[in-house]
């Protein structure tokens, strides 16, 4: 083996692991190009960069295995009045079997400590969040808000920009799931029990979400809009609300 065919077959090893660098530094750059909504939210976006990280190295790897493999098959085709004698038949090669184990567990801890540092940012509720009662059911919801009011009615959330809103999700009937996709995770949401999510809309509008679990005959009716106003908006809309 010529010393280029050794640094070739290092490259070819170590182009994922290098796709995984070049896709964690080149994040912000590449903001919500790989999923099919922008995301909005905090926790969103570190959703959004993980999928970008399992996409771009699991990519890099089929272009390299698959290009490898489309390559060969054309380059050494049978074709007809060309004799091919046959390869170095070869048995058993230490250091590719090691190469070819250590690899792929690099990929794998790397992704998985790419996802465990990006976890907290999507789970863990900010401090001072805004405190908000979600009640699920069939089929509704219904956000109240600190003051026990709930101005908008079911279905409807009405949220200041830029603020992080914390959702105490309660069900009273079935399992329901709370999904507005481009602010954040899905969650699950039960009876007997309180489930969290939160979010923070870096973005004025509307956001559509769906209930996420199937729950009877109704559950395609289940939608949620989070409506972001600016804060000033916001104000206005809540003081208007608590006079009428
Ligand atoms: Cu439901």
């Amino acid at each position: 083996m010529t010393r280029t065919h050794r640094r070739r077959r290092w490259f070819l090893a170590a182009a994922p692991l290098g796709a995984l660098v070049a896709l964690t530094l080149a994040q912000p750059a590449l903001a919500g190009t790989a999923t099919l909504n922008q995301p909005d939210s905090p926790n969103a976006q570190s959703i959004d960069s993980i999928y970008r990280a399992v996409l771009g190295v699991t990519v890099t790897i089929f272009v390299l295995v698959g290009g490898w493999l489309v390559y060969s098959a054309i380059r050494f085709r049978e074709r007809p009045g060309r004799e091919y004698p046959d390869p170095p038949q070869v048995r058993g090669s230490t250091r590719l079997e090691i190469g070819w184990t250590i690899v792929p567990i690099l990929i794998l801890v790397g992704l998985s400590a790419f996802t465990f540092y990006k976890l907290p940012k999507v789970t863990d509720v900010p401090k001072g969040a805004m405190q908000i009662v979600v009640t699920a059911q069939q089929y509704s919801w219904t956000f109240t808000y600190p003051d026990g009011k709930h101005p908008a009615g079911p279905n409807t959330l009405v949220v200041p920009v830029d603020t992080p809103i914390h959702l105490n999700m309660h069900s009273k009937d079935v399992v329901h799931d709370f999904w507005v996709e481009q602010l954040g995770q899905k969650q699950d949401v039960f009876p007997n029990r309180i489930t969290h999510t939160w979010f923070q809309a870096d973005r004025i509008g509307d956001y559509t979400g769906q209930c996420a679990e199937f729950c009877g005959s109704g559950h395609a009716t289940m939608t949620i809009v989070v409506r972001v106003l600016s804060k000033q908006d916001y104000l206005n809309y809540m003081s208007t609300k608590a006079t009428t």
